[in-house]
């Protein structure tokens, strides 16, 4: 039977990445208004030197969803406090280098129409000079296309019940109960991040789909990286909620680690990696928190070798 992943994969655009290409995939930064319920705001600096950097070294970019935080905030005010961030990311989809996948934070109703009166508040505020700015249309999800195979990028908010069907819901929730009190607590951005049996299930659902479906897939919404279905540390909390055996699921993480760390997946030519970014001093660091061949990876879901 058919379920929801599956329509969603149905429907899905391709990009064939050329020879040559390298991809970059980010996911919940959770961009606000700059202000105490802002979680983005300590990397933001983190982040705008990862995007001049990468921009710089061709690469292309993937934005998996939760990019601005459009349940808390208004995307003018978010608009008026990452400008630079805004900028970069029209430069990489002026070159054709930007792939923005919805998410379940940064999703509206009639894309167009939200995008035009954004616009609009923009010109009625003096500030015309951003509408150039204003992101994309975005992507339901993406496929990428290696020579070794086809990898799956959604963000993950599909299968969480309250997060997709509900989300006006919750929404109302978050932007009028948990923001005013997420300022006075000083807590961080909800959702399956804070619920470690949600994110336990949810991680299940996207393994036991992908690994019945026979496919590679990225994902974001956790907010807990993973590399080839293992995460860096289980943080004491009992690991996995099923056995991942195969190396296929894969999860960006996210730019709000308190740690002031950014995680990203990055796809190079016959390679897929983790990484986290940091800074030391003024100056950029990665760690690669892990490495494997992409021919390995799709050769896991060949019966021969699984
Ligand atoms: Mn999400």
């Amino acid at each position: 039977m058919k379920g929801l992943l599956d329509r969603l994969y149905e429907k899905t655009p391709v990009y064939r990445v050329k020879p040559g290409e390298k991809v970059l995939i980010f996911s919940d930064l959770h961009m606000g208004d700059g202000g105490g319920s802002d979680d983005f705001k300590r990397n933001s600096g983190l982040y705008l030197r990862i995007l001049e950097n990468f921009y710089h070294l061709g690469y292309h970019l993937v934005l998996l969803g939760d990019i601005e935080e459009l349940w808390e905030d208004d995307l003018v005010e978010v608009l008026l406090t990452y400008p630079e961030i805004f900028h970069w990311h029209r430069k990489f989809f002026q070159e054709g280098r930007l792939h923005r996948v919805v998410g379940n934070h940064d999703i509206f109703t009639e894309e167009r129409r939200f995008l035009k009166r954004t616009a609009d508040k923009l010109k009625k505020i003096g500030k015309e000079e951003l509408i150039p700015l204003l992101p994309p249309l975005s992507l339901p999800s993406l496929k990428l296309e290696f020579p070794e195979g086809e990898i799956f990028l959604f963000h993950g908010h599909q299968l969480d019940f309250l997060s997709n069907s509900l989300w006006k819901l919750s929404r109302f929730f978050v932007r009028y109960l948990w923001k005013p009190l997420q300022i006075l607590l000083k807590v961080t951005t909800s959702s399956p991040a804070r619920v470690w049996k949600k994110r336990l299930a949810l991680e299940k659902k996207y393994y036991q789909w992908a690994e019945k479906r026979k496919k590679v897939i990225v994902c974001g919404h956790t907010h807990r990286a993973m590399f080839a279905s293992r995460s860096g540390k289980e943080e004491g909390h009992g690991g996995r909620a099923v056995p991942m055996p195969l190396p296929i699921y894969f999860n960006s993480g996210c730019g709000i680690y308190t740690d002031g760390r950014i995680t990203a997946v990055e796809i190079l030519p016959g390679t897929i990696k983790l990484l986290a970014f940091y800074l030391e001093g003024n100056s950029l660091r990665v760690e690669v928190l892990g490495r494997e061949k992409l021919r390995n990876i799709f050769s896991s879901l060949r019966p021969e070798k699984g």
